[in-house]
Order: C-alpha cells, then structure tokens, then sequence
C-alpha cells in the first residue's frame, strides 16, 4: 500500500500558560558566535516565558563561544562528549555532565564528539544585596545525591545546584526520577516557573486543565501559576531535568 505522510499533523502544543514541544516541529536558530552547530530554541521571552530553554546539537567543527553579561547559563550534556574552557580551565564533560556559567564569564565548547547535544537554561541573573554572585561549577549528575522526595521511595530527587544551602542562586535545576507508576502526590499550583526535558522513560502531564502523553526527549514550558502534575506509564522510570526559579523575593517594587 502506499502510504501517505500526512504533514499536517504536529504533537506540539503552545498555550498562554504552557507549551509541550516534542521537536517535530524544529526549525534551527543561527547564534552568533555559535558557529557549525544545530540550535533550537525550545522556550523563551517570545512564547511568554521568563527564561530560555536551548537544545544544542554539534559535530566535530562546533564551537560555542561567548561571554555572559545579564544572564547566567546552565549547560548539561545530553549524550555525546565536548570540552568546556572555562575559568582557565580545560574539562571534558560526558553525558550527564553540566557546567555552570555564572554572569560576567568567558565559555568556550569545542572537541566535541559527533552528535553531541547539549541543553542549556539562560536566566537573567537578580543580584541579592550584600551576597556574592556565584562561581563557576562543573560536575556531574553521578556525583549528586538521590533524596526520597513527599516521603514517596518512588520519587527521587537530585539538585544539581546547591540552591537549597546558598541564596546567591536564583534558579534551581533538579532531575526527577518516577518510579513504574509513581506520581506527584497533588496538583502542583506555584508561582515558580518551569523548563524542563524528559532524559527517560514516559507517562501523562496534566498541564492547566489538559492531559498530554509525554516521553523521552519532550520538553515542557510550565508559566507562574500553571497547574500540573505528572504520572509515569510503562515499565522504565521516567525521568526529567528542570529548570525552577527561586530564593527571590516574588515583588520587583
Ligand atoms: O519542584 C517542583 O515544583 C516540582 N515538583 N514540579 C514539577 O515536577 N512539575
Ligand atoms: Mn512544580
């Protein structure tokens, strides 16, 4: 039989107070300075967000170069291998590998495996009186703890930044782990604001008053106050890295 591609069909959605965005619709962005790379620009400003959400992917002649002014980067390697020059530092960071770019930094990505990709947050950075901005970190996910999270053994969380013990970060980044069926325990209703990518597994996000089928490589833009809640399906853990603002006062006058 000869089957026809239906092109009209997308599994992306884009409302006022969130997004899901499963990458069928991609269309690359050129960066400056970002030279022979693929760049895709999951969330930002445009779609009503307070933050950017970038997915990166290189060849051997990428480089990534760059300078933060106002905003302060979170890179994480998704699969693949790159070299990060940083702070007079050379490192080669792996899978679940990630470098924190304070404001004011100097970052050069080069050497990188083919097909490497690389997702990153970029946050305007709201200095606290009196408290120092925050250095360069680089680490990996395999040297943070597991905590059980809402008394739930099925629930597992890992902060990637020391958020929770230092005030000078005003964004979080974690990796939620579901176990086969585990859930939140209740609709969550927050105004922190949400970025975030499945690194595994799959189940049902309930976002506002809709249900989606999420999966592995989906990435999801939660706004201030969007209800949500999430249910892992199937037989592997479903996972997911995410981006929260935090530590600031939630009044600008
Ligand atoms: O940290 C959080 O607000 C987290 N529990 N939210 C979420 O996973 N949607
Ligand atoms: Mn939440």
């Amino acid at each position: 039989m000869n089957k026809i591609k239906l092109t009209a069909l997308s599994t992306t959605v884009v409302e006022r107070n969130h997004a899901l965005i499963t990458g069928d619709g991609f269309v690359n962005s050129a960066l400056p300075n970002w030279t022979d790379c693929e760049v895709n620009v999951v969330i930002n400003e445009a779609m009503g967000a307070n933050f950017c959400q970038l997915i990166t992917t290189m060849t051997t002649e990428s480089k990534l170069q760059g300078k933060t002014h106002k905003s302060q980067i979170f890179f994480y390697v998704l699969s693949g291998t790159c070299i990060f020059k940083i702070n007079k530092k050379e490192v080669k960071v792996n899978k679940g590998g990630y470098v924190y770019v304070p404001v004011n930094e100097q970052y050069d990505i080069l050497n990188a495996e083919e097909n490497t990709k690389i997702l990153s947050f970029h946050k305007v950075y709201e200095p606290l009186e009196n408290v120092q901005a925050p250095k360069v970190i680089i680490n990996n996910q395999l040297n943070i703890e597991q905590t059980i999270y809402s008394e739930d053994p099925n629930l597992l969380m890992q902060n990637l930044l020391p958020d929770q013990e230092n005030l000078s970060f005003d964004m979080a980044i974690n990796i939620f782990k579901y176990n086969p069926g585990a859930n939140l325990p209740f609709v969550e209703t927050h105004i922190m604001e949400h970025g975030l990518m499945y690194l595994e597994g799959q189940g049902i996000y309930r976002l506002d008053d809709k249900w989606y089928p999420v999966k592995k490589g989906d990435c999801i833009w939660m706004a201030p106050y969007c209800p949500q809640w999430f249910g892992a399906l199937g037989t592997e853990p479903a996972v997911y890295i995410y981006y929260k603002n935090v530590n600031r006062f939630p009044i600008t006058i």
